[in-house]
């Protein structure tokens, strides 16, 4: 018999109320079993399968009878507990997404493989969300990552309840999402030599993505695009001579240079191109939510971007989705509905604040908090350090409630971490700036602030990096962190 390594308070992110009773330990043995119904077979059977690797046990699913049960009750949105007795694991969750999470912590207290039966350590855990929005972007223009590289990824982040994954999908050095009405965005612009460095190249046609997003979808994460307008456009001014001011082709660009590439806002051609892309974009899109970018367009003049913000945002809204911006899209008066993303890493910004005060919500992610792209530390052979360095502790210690005046809790949607891939070649690169922050960052947006300590956090995440090994997931070995 296998005893657990994991216990109750052991789980990140740390459980909203945790009650652990040592003498209520559950094994899981040959006889056990799965009871979920319809609603939630398929959550059932990724617990099983869980199960299963830890134990080489069957563990059949149905729908009447099982000492492991699913159970629904209201309740808010992704909530459940988790009550752990001899006889019994009893899963209680508001919503298919809740079950999803308590399989997450359940996973947890499982070993990560082997043969024979194991114990869960008995007690209770009731947990929910602090914010609704926990994400993590991925830039894969820069460097390109196939679909099954991001499916790896989502695989990756799927443990630490992140719900959203940005997909970063235009840039200056590349074009990575078919647009069947603008071919040559892929064909020219996603082909041999984009990317930075011109070792990035590749794109994904309509299929590929799709299948990423149901993949993405089945984990209980929705798939936020992100067409980056009106600046980091060289890739599709490349492709579209008619998109520059003077429809002179641009030149292919390499090189990880930011904020010379600018649509021309009076054209008709851009906005025929821009519902265009947003039409097929949103139709691909099963999650509520279109990025539009909007960051770092110092190509643009001031009336112009704030011209084209204007009617772009609305274009999202006509074709079913809600905009979402990096902050600078604050300084247009915004739709009610449009969110901003915080980036920068200034204490105060008062477009930010303005658009939190007319209702719009602002997801954070400060970047001298949450950029998976900044160097740990002056050793670190990846990334980049114009935020400073974020080792685990900067990525933990901070509040999103705090981090700007006039944007408290209510003004926010959630938290997103991002991961920008100018130095990045590899999954495994990728792997290395993901991990441990990110987890530190999961636990920053989804548990509440007085479950929050960095000692804790500390031994918790010391405690899960032989999981990474066992599953061949390369992290950064933290000093800060006293690995096993
Ligand atoms: C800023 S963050 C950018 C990106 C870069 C990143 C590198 C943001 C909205 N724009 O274009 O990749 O810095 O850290």
């Amino acid at each position: 018999m296998r005893e657990p390594t994991t216990g109750l308070s052991d789980v990140i992110p740390a459980p909203a109320e945790v009650w652990p009773d040592p003498a209520a330990a559950f094994t899981v043995n040959s006889g056990t079993t799965v009871r979920a119904p319809a609603a939630t077979a398929a959550v059932g059977e990724q617990l099983a399968a869980a199960m299963r690797a830890a134990t080489g046990y069957e563990i059949p699913v149905g729908e009447t009878a099982g000492s492991i049960a699913f159970t629904t009750e209201q309740g808010p949105a992704e909530s459940y507990t988790l009550d752990i007795a001899p006889n019994a694991v009893t899963i209680t969750a508001s919503d298919p997404a809740g079950a999803f999470a308590a399989v997450q912590t359940l996973r947890q207290l499982l070993p990560v493989g082997g043969r024979g039966d194991v114990t869960i350590p008995g007690g209770r855990i009731a947990d929910r969300p602090r914010f609704r929005y926990r994400g993590v972007m991925l830039d894969v223009a820069r460097h390109f990552f196939t679909r099954d590289e991001v499916k790896a990824f989502i695989d990756a982040v799927v443990p630490f309840k992140i719900n959203h994954l940005h997909l970063h999908l235009t840039d200056d050095q590349g074009w990575r999402l078919e647009i069947k009405s603008w071919p040559e965005l892929t064909s020219v612009s996603g082909g041999t030599g984009t990317g930075v460095g011109g070792t990035g190249a590749g794109f994904y046609t309509q299929d590929e993505y799709a299948d990423v997003v149901a993949y993405a979808a089945a984990r209980f994460i929705t798939v936020v695009p992100e067409i980056d307008m009106p600046g980091h456009v060289n890739a599709a001014q490349v492709a579209y001579p008619e998109l520059t001011a003077r429809g002179v082709g641009a030149r292919a660009r390499t090189d990880a240079t930011v904020g010379y590439s600018s649509l021309a806002v009076g054209k008709p051609e851009t906005y025929a191109f821009v519902e265009d892309v947003i039409r097929e974009v949103a139709a691909l899109t099963p999650g509520p939510y279109l990025h539009i970018g909007g960051d770092e367009a110092d190509a643009t003049p001031a009336a112009d971007y704030r011209a084209f913000i204007t009617t772009v945002v609305p274009l999202v809204a006509k074709y079913g989705k809600r905009a979402i911006g990096w902050h600078e899209i604050a300084a247009v008066d915004l739709p009610g509905d449009a969110i901003a993303q915080f980036w920068r890493t200034e204490v105060a910004n008062e477009g930010v604040a303005l658009a939190a005060a007319n209702g719009n919500k602002v997801i954070m992610s400060p970047a001298d908090r949450v950029y998976l792209d900044m160097k740990y530390d002056v050793e670190n052979r990846l990334g980049l350090d114009w935020a400073g360095y974020v080792e685990v502790r900067r990525a933990y210690d901070w509040d999103p409630a705090e981090r700007l005046p006039g944007v408290g809790e209510d003004a926010l949607l959630g938290v997103e971490a991002a991961l920008w891939s100018e130095t990045l070649r590899s999954p495994t690169d990728a792997q290395v700036m993901t991990f441990p922050r990110l987890p530190a960052i999961a636990e920053v947006a989804w548990s509440p602030r007085s479950r929050r300590d960095w000692e804790s956090f500390r031994r918790r995440l010391a405690a899960y990096g032989p999981r990474w090994s066992a599953h061949g997931i390369a992290f950064h070995r933290s000093p800060q962190i006293d690995w096993p």
